[in-house]
Parts: structure tokens; sequence; C-alpha cells
């Protein structure tokens, strides 16, 4: 059975945010039971934890000698050795994968560039007047990706990887209110967070924050 490492408290206070989210729910998705070591953020900067992940972050996927880090490997991982996550092979296979590399190469980065700018950088003197050019940045790629969007379902055919990792990188801006500009983006992230693997996902990651909150 595969081992994630995942906050012992996590800072979002259970909003589903942590990234263990992802491979929770992917693991959720195809039926694999897993089980969690949860670290405080004195255990994530120790070497034991450090041989998993050289940054020293969360999540990690252990399964016999595989030891993953980058939820983007770890998904890949996982939709590759399970069914029910992407084609089972060619270019519609292929086009999952791009999905999967968009949503953090291409939509991910200027999210974290508000985030950085809304928790890091709000009492500089610049923060003001960099705000706007930071959300504009995201709208610029959240316009192309709801047109390809478009009225369907899921970005390419029947849910993918693609699409687990897409929504977990959208659900980072539901806070901002950005997404409401995108109306289709908004009920494709409602659509993937009623998923019932999804559910069980945020409800097993939001247990663990509920006990830590009364010790
Ligand atoms: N690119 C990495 C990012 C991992 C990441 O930023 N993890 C956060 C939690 S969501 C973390 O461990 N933050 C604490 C730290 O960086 O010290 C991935 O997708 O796995």
């Amino acid at each position: 059975m595969p081992t994630l490492t995942a906050f012992e408290s996590s800072p979002d206070r259970g909003q589903g945010l942590a990234r263990d989210m992802r491979v929770r729910w992917a693991l959720e998705e195809v039926g694999q039971a897993y089980g969690v070591r949860l670290l405080s953020f004195q255990d994530m900067k120790a070497p034991t934890h450090l041989a998993r992940h050289p940054f020293g972050q969360i999540p990690t996927y252990e399964d016999g000698d595989v030891v993953l880090f980058e939820t983007g490997a770890i998904v890949l991982h996982i939709a590759e050795r399970h069914p029910g996550l992407m084609p089972v092979a060619g270019a519609d296979r292929s086009r999952a994968i791009a999905w999967l590399f968009a949503a953090l190469n291409t939509i991910e980065p200027p999210i974290l560039e508000l985030v950085t700018a809304r928790l890091l950088e709000a009492d500089r003197p610049w923060s003001a007047e960099r705000l706007p050019l930071v959300q504009e940045r995201i709208h610029d790629r959240l316009r192309p990706l709801a047109d390809r969007l478009g009225d369907a379902a899921w970005l390419d055919g029947d849910f993918s990887v693609g699409d687990l990792m897409m929504a977990s990188v959208l659900l980072r801006l539901r806070a901002s209110g950005l997404l409401d500009a995108h109306p289709n983006l908004s009920r494709y992230v409602a659509r993937a967070e009623a998923r019932p693997a999804y559910r069980r996902a945020f409800d097993a990651q939001l247990a663990v924050f509920r006990a830590a909150s009364v010790r």
C-alpha cells in the first residue's frame, strides 16, 4: 500500500489546498487504499524527509522501491499504473498528459504569483500597483482555457489526470473571486469537486486538520 506525506497541521486550515490533496484524489479515483505519514514543519526539513524530498516539502509518495516527490510526477505515476485516469494509449493519452503539464506549467505559475503578492508582499510600497498586473496575467491564461473548455464537461473527452490537476490548480483561485469572471471554469471546478473521489479525499484531509486542532 502506498504511503503519502502530508502536513500534520495544514496552514490552509482544512480548505483542501495542501497538495497532498491531489495525490489523495488520484488514489481515490482509481480505488487504491493508501497510508499517510503526517509531518511537522520541523520533520519536513529533517534528513529523513530530505532523503525523500530534496526541497523538504509535502507531499511525497512511497510504494516499495518507488519514492517520488512533485505532485505531477506522483499523479502521473498513479495514472500510468491504474485504469481510470487516462486513455490506455495513443494520442488521447498524450493529450491527457499535456493537460497535466499545462495545469502545472502554464496555469499554476501566475496563480502562485498572486499567492505571493497577497501573503508575502502585501506590506511593500509597490504592492497595490503590482496586484492588478498579477491578476491580469491570471486572466490572460484563464481566457483561452475557458474558450477551449467551452460547454464541455472536461478538457479532452472523459475526466482525466489533466482535469484532476487543472481543477486542483484552479481551486487555489476560489478565495480571490477571480474564477467568477469565467463562469464555465467555475462550473468545471464545481463538477470536479462533486466527484465522490474528490469528496473522499477532501474529507480525509479535513479530518487530519480537525484532529490536530483539538489536540
Ligand atoms: N511543486 C511541488 C510543490 C510542493 C509544495 O509547494 N508543497 C507545499 C505544501 S502544498 C509545502 O511543502 N510547503 C512547505 C515548504 O515549502 O516548506 C509539488 O507540486 O509537489
